[in-house]
């Protein structure tokens, strides 16, 4: 065949205009646009969270098509399918994957990037829905539980959350939440819980009806895991339970809601620059949130800019954001004990990542083990070495301790003081003021049954080697929440057929396993009084 200048040409400069590059539309594997549709589906369920929506990278590697394209279809394929030491799960080994799904996911990764659209103001209002308006709730609680000792509950695949009595542990009601629902917040006030699902939608739901009912909701992003609610109360004015902020992966960017309506009020785009190299990046999504104890602001994590933004809620019109300069790529965290730092891991950095939200700046930050995965971390009294805060590890089973009282005790501060070995990597370790113990997770170790198994370090003895024992016969045991007064420990088997297992805290033994048609795969728990105060 003669080769035809005009044509390669025009194809060239038709693969250029779509931003495509022509190396890469050649090689790239034939795929329907039906193939193409379930990849992009499987992509943004089971891959996006870790490669992020545009592929670039971020606790995963970069696996655009560029990259992939150098690889083999067969090595992509057991990738896919097996997992790699490194923390990715193997979806097939976990039976989220089949065969021929794990296949059509090696092709779908050589073919270029799709781009989502965006979502702007427009869009978002289209979503909001106020149920109930706020002049015609009730003005007490129609019940006499105790609120603050309830637990929200999610059930992740089926895109509900529960309401569970902590203190006589009946399940209060059961709402419909976004899909895949991530996180819970209690309000400022206690009086309500909002979630916020992976499909970015947020449900504001009222705990003083009999059964918590959705009094709001609005869809802020097309991808979200986190949300928090203002909390300031003093000279710039009241703002308990008056604004909530929604942290979107996609589009990058942030939504200030109205804290009881939900009420769409303000879009802050989080495109900008890394902070090392000062490089654009498209996609800067938002990671954890926490509202700040001494201002009227939320701090709030970008992952890929590895930039803490402090946020300050007291004047839209006018809005203030202090950049602080952090590490990339910043994932989960919470404040210390004092509520002043906010400790944030940088997973691969293997760093935790201190900012000081009262002077409004970097502290430090240092390597903890291999991705540092703290939830909101754990905060206690070590006998030898005063207020500490601990960490679990996404790439090694591990539980790092480290000081976090640079006042009282500044020759240990942000320094690794302890380190002990759980059953397997882990995402959630956790605790209470109360408790004589610290409780870490081992979700996603593949070591026989030691994802079905907790981990138990005591706070007097702290030992090389966790008390790690078997609590599950199937799925996998995943994260920690207290009861109020912090004398029981929750924990969740993430399966079809969930529980939550009760301990008590002081014996380690099985208070009560909560069980129910439905309790489908129940993940994270918030007890609404702790969260309110930050206990953990
Ligand atoms: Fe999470 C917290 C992101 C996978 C359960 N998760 C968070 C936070 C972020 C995040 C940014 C911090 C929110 C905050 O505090 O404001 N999570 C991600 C991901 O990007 C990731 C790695 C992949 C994904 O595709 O979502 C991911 N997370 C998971 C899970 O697979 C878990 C176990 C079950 C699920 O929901 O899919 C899970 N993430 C949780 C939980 C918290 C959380 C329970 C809150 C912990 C807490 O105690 O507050």
């Amino acid at each position: 065949m003669k080769f035809n200048w005009l044509s390669w040409s025009l194809a060239v400069a038709m693969l250029l205009a779509l931003g495509i590059p022509a190396s890469v539309q050649a090689a790239a594997p034939k795929m329907s646009k039906k193939e193409l549709e379930q990849g992009k589906s499987i992509y943004f369920n089971r891959c996006a969270g870790c490669h992020g929506t545009l592929r670039k990278g971020a606790t995963g590697p970069n696996i655009a098509d560029k990259k992939m394209l150098k690889k083999s279809i067969t090595k992509l394929e057991k990738t896919i399918f097996e997992g790699t030491d490194a923390g990715m799960p193997g979806w097939g080994a976990t039976g989220e994957m089949t065969r021929s799904e794990t296949k059509l996911m090696a092709r779908y990764l050589q073919n270029p990037v799709p781009i989502p659209p965006e979502m702007g103001m427009k869009d978002i209002r289209k979503t909001h829905k106020l149920i109930v308006p706020v002049n015609q709730r009730l003005a007490k609680p129609e019940h006499n539980r105790n609120i603050d000792n309830y637990m929200g509950v999610i059930l992740r695949d089926v895109g509900k959350g529960a309401v569970i009595d902590g203190d006589s542990k009946e399940l209060v009601g059961v709402v419909n939440t976004g899909f895949a629902v991530h996180i819970f917040r209690a309000s400022s006030s206690g009086r309500y819980f909002y979630t916020v699902g992976r499909d970015g939608k947020v449900n504001l739901i009222d705990l003083y009806t009999d059964k918590p009912k959705v009094v709001a909701e609005v869809k802020a992003c097309a991808d979200a895991r986190s949300i928090d609610v203002s909390k300031y109360n003093g000279p710039k004015g009241n703002f308990v339970d008056k604004l909530a902020v929604i942290g979107c992966y996609w589009p990058p960017q942030m939504v200030i809601v109205d804290g009881e309506t939900l009420e769409p009020l303000k879009i802050i785009s989080t495109r900008s620059m890394t902070y090392d190299t000062n490089e654009y990046h498209p996609e800067p999504r938002v990671a954890a949130i926490v509202a700040s104890h001494h201002d009227s602001e939320w701090v709030v994590a970008i992952k890929e800019t590895g930039m803490v933004w402090l946020v300050d809620y007291s004047d839209l019109g006018n809005l203030k954001i202090t950049q602080i300069a952090a590490e990339r790529f910043l994932h989960d965290g919470g404040l210390d004990a004092t509520g002043r730092y906010f400790l944030v891991a940088a997973n691969m950095r293997d760093q935790i990542v201190v900012i000081d939200t009262k002077e409004k700046k970097f502290v430090t930050k240092f390597e903890t083990g291999i991705k540092p995965h703290p939830g909101r971390g754990a905060n206690w009294n070590d006998p030898k070495y005063g207020p500490v805060t601990a960490t679990t590890h996404l790439g090694e089973g591990l539980v790092t301790v480290y000081g976090s009282d640079p006042e009282g005790n500044p020759q240990n501060a942000w320094k690794v003081l302890r380190q002990g070995e759980t059953a397997g990597p882990g995402l959630f370790v956790k605790t209470h003021p109360n408790s004589p113990h610290v409780w870490a997770d081992n979700t996603i170790s593949k070591e026989g049954d030691t994802n079905k198994q907790v981990c138990v370090f005591k706070k007097a003895d702290f030992q090389k080697k966790a008390n790690c024992f078997k609590v599950a016969d199937r799925g996998r045991v995943v994260h920690f929440e207290y009861n109020k007064e912090g004398t029981e420990v929750w924990t969740s088997v993430w399966h079809n057929k969930g529980e939550i297992v009760i301990f008590d805290d002081k014996t380690l033994k099985v208070k009560k396993r909560i069980t129910g048609d439905w309790l489908h795969t129940p993940t994270g728990k918030w007890n609404v009084y702790n969260t309110v105060n930050d206990i953990y």
